[in-house]
């Protein structure tokens, strides 16, 4: 029993992790209500925005998936509300865990902003298995922000971007690192999750068991 419920505590991480915003900081993080558009249950904007520059402001992430379509919204004003309509980085696949640092964003063709423009930025990325993950945070505009502090924003061993295979926003598309089993047949793909789970939990409590016989 107690290699089971070891091998539970060690999974947990991994079906959980999701995605996290760091900078420019977000509204407020929880993990359990991602998947509430339009910011993860957090509808208020925040009393303490960053200061963003107008061209060239980055955005880091810490990534929970091995996997995960992302882009990058944006509504303009003290409180958007759900209006994310323009689009700061269309879909991307981005692969690896970790801190991940997304450069170089400036304004759509035609957009124009003044320093002291309020506006809140929405991360989207894909579910798990579908469905949309969403962190936003408010910030405001500024052609002389500062550059984030060293090591908010970097690159985990491994963090790469390519392009995605699909051109619709992570909300419509299926976690790539699921889809395998999941593309058998629609009314299967719950089932064969489940059982793959069992299989996984089983394994690791086996795992533990043979630890535990060698350190014992
Ligand atoms: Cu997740």
């Amino acid at each position: 029993m107690k290699t089971a419920l070891f091998a539970l505590a060690a999974l947990a991480p991994l079906a959980s992790a999701h995605f996290k915003l760091n900078y420019p900081a977000a509204r407020g993080f929880n993990e359990d209500n991602l998947a509430q558009f339009p910011c993860g249950s957090f509808d208020t904007p925040s009393s303490n925005r960053t200061v963003w520059p107008v061209s060239n402001g980055s955005i880091g992430l810490e990534m929970g998936h091995i996997d995960a379509n992302v882009e990058v919204l944006i509504g303009f004003g003290n409180n958007p509300g759900s209006a994310f309509n323009t689009v700061l980085r269309k879909t991307f696949t981005e692969q690896g865990l970790g801190a991940f640092c997304m450069t170089s964003f400036s304004l759509p063709e035609g957009v124009n902003v003044t320093d002291g423009t309020n506006a809140t930025i929405q991360v989207l990325t894909n579910g798990d298995p579908d469905g949309g993950l969403y962190n936003c945070a408010d910030i405001t505009f500024s052609t002389s922000a500062p550059d984030p502090d060293a090591g908010v924003c970097t690159n985990g061993t491994g963090v790469k971007t390519i392009a995605a295979t699909s051109t619709q926003q992570p909300n419509e598309t299926t976690d790539a690192s699921t889809s395998t089993s999941a593309s058998a047949s629609a009314s299967g793909s719950k089932s064969a999750a489940v059982s793959a789970l069992n299989a996984g939990i089983g394994g690791l409590a086996m795992a533990g068991a043979a630890a535990l016989a060698i350190v014992l």
